[in-house]
């Protein structure tokens, strides 16, 4: 990933140059690797939470950013390694980091808490525990400053990891607007509900209902008969300018060196704060190895939806030299980004930025096909939460149980209890709903079992459900919320909450 401004229009040649200053995406030989984790670290890990300019379609931006120990975005740890991180305010502005999926005690989830306050700008806060190995990533839960690409991925390599022959290449996707977060959310909040203020994009959105039937879909009185038509859901709240992978468009994509008939581990990370995804790996067929970090019975396949915060590990073997463009294309439109793989001296040529048709909604189909390489143990809950997603384009609100953050009755749970959570979605929109604090195993869809995959966020479809289990083992106060970052500030979010937490 660039940090620096660089001139959009670029030769050939000098793609080809630059892919070779990127290192920082192009993980060591494993020998190497396995001599470097062998090393203790002889200090505590810096990050830097600053301020960068990014050269987007050929106008500067500046963005937020999170700067790790080796000048790259985020963070790596060997097996092993504890994230002994002091994270460094260098913003301008109160900030506070989120460790998205991990399992941290709760006082360090990154979570502005009374108890956790944001880090004023100036100052350094430091963090000390266990990580989980896996693919993860860090983003700000102060404000929206996530939508300024308050974010980096933060990978936790495994012994396994170590010993395997691959090249590990790291995707992360983002949604762009020149336009603040602020005016985007007020752009949203001001629609009266007529369809001609709703910001929605023009072309990509023949998905959207008129907002008659969107009220009648949100009385509570209809069940699945307009989602027969496939044609009734909203898509994209937001009409960004730009999406990017690894900070890039494919006006001026990165290009990763692999090697010839080489095999790549691909971790993909939606960091977008309003836009989910698929995954079109083209002429490559890749290996889902595992979800959200965690590891799944592999699953074979070549578009692969990924929802806001959720990743996805590829294991992908490359037939030949490439180049083997990874697009990652937005649902309901045609535009997409995305990244090249090709060997050295394989020409890269010009990629076209939109596809021929709009994606599909992004969808449970790869969920479905999901099964937790370590399942949690047969076992009935002690405790089952129904917890109903709700909201509306017009006005522009969303809630769960009927209430709005920060006025909400913390959903109850105690050490030791199997909690299951059924999420019940009466709006129009898929809600990707992330739980702090814990992992927890996705047991049935649409009130169907399943002995689904292990993970922190979990898609639920316009109209649909989807029932989480997890051990409470982790006592603290956790947020549980939307990852749309507009649906989370309209009021999406409450709190599963152990008795007795000061
Ligand atoms: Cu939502």
């Amino acid at each position: 990933m660039r940090k620096n401004k660089r001139p959009t229009l670029l030769t050939r040649r000098q793609i080809l140059a630059s892919s070779v200053a990127m290192a920082g995406t192009i993980s060591l030989l494993p020998k190497e690797r396995a001599t470097a984790a062998t090393e203790p670290r002889a200090t505590d890990l810096r990050l830097t939470a600053g301020t960068r300019t990014l050269d987007v379609n050929g106008k500067a931006a500046r963005v937020f950013g999170l700067i790790g120990p080796d000048g790259n975005p985020g963070i790596t740890l060997s097996p092993g390694e504890r994230f002994h991180v002091n994270l460094v305010n260098q913003a301008g502005t109160s900030t506070i980091i989120h460790w998205h999926g991990q399992l941290p005690p709760w006082r360090q989830d990154g979570f502005p808490w009374p108890q956790t306050p944001p880090i004023p700008a100036g100052d350094t806060h430091s963090y000390d525990y266990a990580p989980i190995a896996g693919t993860y990533w860090m983003h700000s839960h102060q404000g929206m400053q996530e939508q300024s690409l308050m974010t980096a991925p933060l990978i936790v390599h495994s012994a396994e990891d170590m010993r395997a022959d691959r090249q590990e290449v790291v995707l992360m996707l983002h949604d762009f607007s020149f336009r603040t977060p602020d005016e985007l959310l007020a752009g949203l909040t001001k629609s009266n509900g007529s369809q001609s203020t709703m910001p929605k994009g023009g072309m990509g959105n023949n998905m959207n209902m008129d907002s008659g039937s969107k009220g009648a879909m949100n009385s509570g009185t209809m069940g699945a008969m307009n989602m027969a038509s496939g044609m009734a859901m909203d898509l994209n709240d937001v009409d960004y300018d730009a999406f990017l992978a690894n900070d890039r468009t494919l006006a001026d994509p990165e290009v990763v060196r692999t090697e010839p008939r080489g095999r790549v581990l691909l971790r993909l990370i939606n960091a977008a704060s309003s836009s989910q995804f698929w995954i079109d790996l083209g002429a490559l067929t890749g290996t889902v190895v595992a979800v959200d970090g965690h590891t799944v019975r592999p699953v074979r396949g070549t578009r692969l939806p990924l929802a806001m915060a959720q990743r996805l590990d590829v294991l992908i073997d490359l037939p030949g030299n490439g180049p083997y463009p990874i697009f990652a294309q937005v649902e309901g439109k045609r535009v997409r980004t995305g990244i090249v793989l090709a060997a050295p001296g394989a020409p890269v040529s010009h990629l076209a930025a939109e596809a021929g048709e709009n994606a599909p909604p992004v969808d449970l189909s790869l969920e479905r096909r999901l099964e937790a390489a370590s399942p949690l143990a047969p076992r009935a809950p002690d405790v089952t939460h129904r917890v109903i997603l709700a909201g509306a384009m017009a006005p522009y609100a969303w809630s769960l149980n009927g209430e709005y953050w920060p006025n909400v009755t913390p959903l109850m749970i105690a050490p030791g209890q199997r909690v299951a959570i059924e999420m019940v979605n009466r709006s129009m929109m898929a809600h990707p709903m992330h739980l702090h604090g814990h992992a927890f195993q996705v047991v049935a869809i649409n009130g169907a079992p399943l002995a689904g995959a292990a993970r922190d966020t979990v898609l639920v479809p316009p109209m649909g459900s989807v029932t989480i289990a997890f051990d409470a083992d982790n006592p603290g106060r956790w947020a549980f919320h939307c990852h749309n970052l507009y649906h989370m500030m309209t009021g999406m979010m409450t709190e599963v909450r152990y008795p007795a937490i000061i």
